[in-house]
């Protein structure tokens, strides 16, 4: 498997020093955000990780390699090439083989942490159970990913365009842990609330790390949700983007969007009917999600 990966010096020097090392995918860049926003957004985040006492490495498929770090010219072309693919985990051996470029969503970037010996990603939010998922059968392959995979995902919790509640059941199901990282409510993203609760409720990021320790400890597979809300001072309201969201549904079934087109076609309806609040809302959060994702792997590596 490791012929399949190649590595950055920083990335490698981390890793094999034990030095504390957190994940970031690459889909959030190519079909997150508009350019030059999303490039912006990767190098401050990168940098926010390093702030905080570990090393980023940013995941994306290219050349034929899966690359563990990305250096500044590769995190543009994700940001400003067209034909970047969307990569799950059924896509990685055709991206690969074909020499395409290929942007890591979180199933695809827990797939690669957990192959280069990484335990903790942080992300803006989770795919889930789609709305009416009950019918079409949509869910995200990160909810399988979660369920097997053993790498903690930090995020603002899932986007109302899902159904949160079904996501959840998924979850628990599964046996994955939702963690409300300083919160008792699950984040919707954008907004604080949800409706829905979390789990469990921690406090620090030591009390992460010993969760995450024990349950890998005890051979129990499968990742963690580890929930941060957006800050107050950058939360939408909760009603106002439900009302976006609707049409944003309504769109997508007009247009007779399925597979893995859905995600991104509603994230971009939703960014064009909000204007640019709903990508400053975002930025912030992905931001707030390395922070804390620094400190978790830091109290990891310490362990
Ligand atoms: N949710 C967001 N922003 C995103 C995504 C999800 O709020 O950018 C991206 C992530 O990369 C996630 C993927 O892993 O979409 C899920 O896509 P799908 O629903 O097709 O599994
Ligand atoms: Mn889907």
């Amino acid at each position: 498997m490791k012929q399949y990966l190649t590595f950055t010096e920083e990335v490698q020097h981390a890793l094999a020093n034990n030095l504390p090392v957190v994940a970031l995918e690459t889909t959030i860049i190519s079909h997150g955000m508009p350019y030059p926003q999303n490039v912006q957004m990767a190098k401050e985040v990168e940098q926010i990780i390093r702030d905080n006492g570990a090393v980023p490495a940013t995941i994306g498929l290219m050349d034929g390699k899966i690359k563990i770090g990305l250096n500044e010219a590769e995190l543009e072309e994700f940001a400003t090439n067209k034909s970047v693919e969307k990569v799950s985990r059924r896509d990685f051996p055709y991206i690969l083989t074909s020499g395409k470029i290929g942007a890591t969503t979180v199933a695809a970037t827990m797939i690669a942490a957990q192959m280069a010996g990484i335990k903790i990603f942080a992300t803006g939010g989770i795919g889930g159970v789609h709305r009416e998922g009950e019918v079409t059968m949509d869910v995200s392959a990160d909810l399988t990913e979660l369920a097997q995979t053993n790498v903690a995902v930090i995020c603002a919790g899932a986007k109302s365009i899902l159904d949160i509640g079904r996501t959840l059941e998924y979850l628990e199901t599964h046996g994955v842990p939702v963690i409300g990282y300083k919160c008792s409510e699950f984040p919707s993203f954008y907004s604080r609330e949800s409706g829905f609760g979390v789990d469990f409720n921690l406090e620090s990021p030591e009390a992460v790390a010993s969760m995450l320790a024990a349950k890998w400890e005890l051979g129990l597979n499968g990742g963690a949700v580890i929930a941060n809300p957006v800050p107050q001072e950058h939360a939408l309201n909760f009603a106002e983007i439900e009302a976006v969201i609707l049409k944003a549904l309504a769109e997508a079934k007009e247009n007779n969007i399925t597979g893995k087109k859905v995600t991104p076609f509603i994230l971009d309806k939703v960014k064009q009917l909000t204007a640019g609040k709903s990508l400053q809302t975002n930025i912030a959060l992905v931001k707030h999600n390395a922070e804390v994702a620094a400190k978790i792997a830091a109290a990891l590596a310490s362990k």
